[in-house]
């Protein structure tokens, strides 16, 4: 039986695989690890003790979990408890995520200002950090570029151009993922998120296929969620691409995720708390901006989503 030094052995889950987790450990948490010669880091293929399902506790990619009865040669091991989380993004499911880079092609799929902003909200809604990632920039010019570049920009966020056509990029990506513990690629199917991580780490190979001719979107090549380490301690995700992610938000709060509106509230305030932003009177919001209509129609979204059933 190993034990670690503060007899807690903590691992982080890699990926799930049927009922099974896949945990990494590090080897340095052990008393005593000069019995063999094998990498510092260890997997090992773990289930959950059943009094966590009771307590309707879930573990997901990206959590810490606390591990016993672990066998070292088989590479089996249990999981009795999670550590606190930092943050949990719901879809993709991922816990302790500390930024999201929103992969967005002009081109095959072309951009969608709506569905690039419903993943933008998903982001703020967990309150977790957002970058875009333009993905394809060989397919598109320099002035169609700057120009999304410049509506993003707007909109509140910065973005990074990329192609792994022309190895544009790269360099101050990976230093960003290595700075942050762990970023999510996410966005919609086909844009590109899994040859972005091929590229990064040359020793992958996952499975990517092109974009139907068709329908002209991503066939959801990508099925699961995992983590792949990038150096310096930190972690990449991959996650299935979604066309269109669900606006999860309280009414309130809601003019709260757009950078926008944070901006001018920074300034000023509305009359009532509790303004909307729509029609009322001492509403100091200046509407003249792109996503307003957008803001306006979510917000007709989410009111509609809390109204009680009124059928027979
Ligand atoms: N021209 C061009 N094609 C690219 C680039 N990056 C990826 N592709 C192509 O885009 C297609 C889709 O790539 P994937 O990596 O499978 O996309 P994904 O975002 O992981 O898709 P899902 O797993 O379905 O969510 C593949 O045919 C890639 O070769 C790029 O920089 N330029
Ligand atoms: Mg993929
Ligand atoms: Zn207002």
């Amino acid at each position: 039986m190993i034990k670690n030094k503060s007899n807690r052995f903590k691992g982080l889950v890699i990926a799930l695989k049927a009922n099974f987790f896949i945990v990494e450990i590090d080897k340095q948490d052990l008393i005593d690890h000069s019995f063999d010669q094998s990498p510092q880091k260890i997997r090992l293929l773990c289930t959950r003790r059943r009094k966590l399902d009771y307590q309707g506790i879930f573990i997901d990619v990206g959590d810490v979990v606390f591990l016993q009865d672990i066998d070292y040669k088989n590479k089996r091991a249990v999981i009795y408890d999670l550590q606190s989380r930092k943050s949990f993004l719901k879809r993709p499911a991922v816990a302790n995520v500390s930024l999201i880079a929103i992969c967005i092609s002009v081109e095959e799929p072309s951009f969608d200002s709506e569905q690039t902003s419903r993943f933008l909200i998903t982001a703020e809604s967990a309150n977790i950090k957002p970058i875009i990632i333009f993905t394809k920039t060989d397919l598109i010019n320099k002035k169609d570029l700057n120009f999304y570049i410049n509506k993003l920009k707007l909109w509140g966020y910065d973005s990074l151009p990329v192609s792994i056509k022309n190895a544009q990029g790269f360099d101050l990506l990976i230093e960003k993922f290595r700075q942050t513990e762990l970023t999510v690629l996410a966005g919609p199917s086909g844009v590109g998120k899994t040859s972005l991580i091929n590229h990064l780490i040359p020793s992958l190979s996952l499975p990517t296929s092109s974009v139907s001719k068709k329908l002209r979107r991503g066939i959801h090549t990508t099925r699961h969620v995992e983590l792949f380490p990038i150096g310096n301690g930190s972690f990449l995700a991959d996650s299935p691409g979604f066309n269109r992610p669900e606006i999860i938000s309280d009414i309130s709060g809601f003019a709260n995720l757009f950078p926008e509106f944070r901006a001018q509230l920074i300034h000023a305030k509305c009359k009532f708390r509790n303004c909307m932003h729509r029609d009322e009177p001492g509403c100091v919001i200046n509407k003249d901006f792109e996503r307003y209509s957008f803001y306006r129609e979510s917000l007709d979204e989410i009111i509609n989503s809390h109204l009680p059933y009124q059928g027979d």
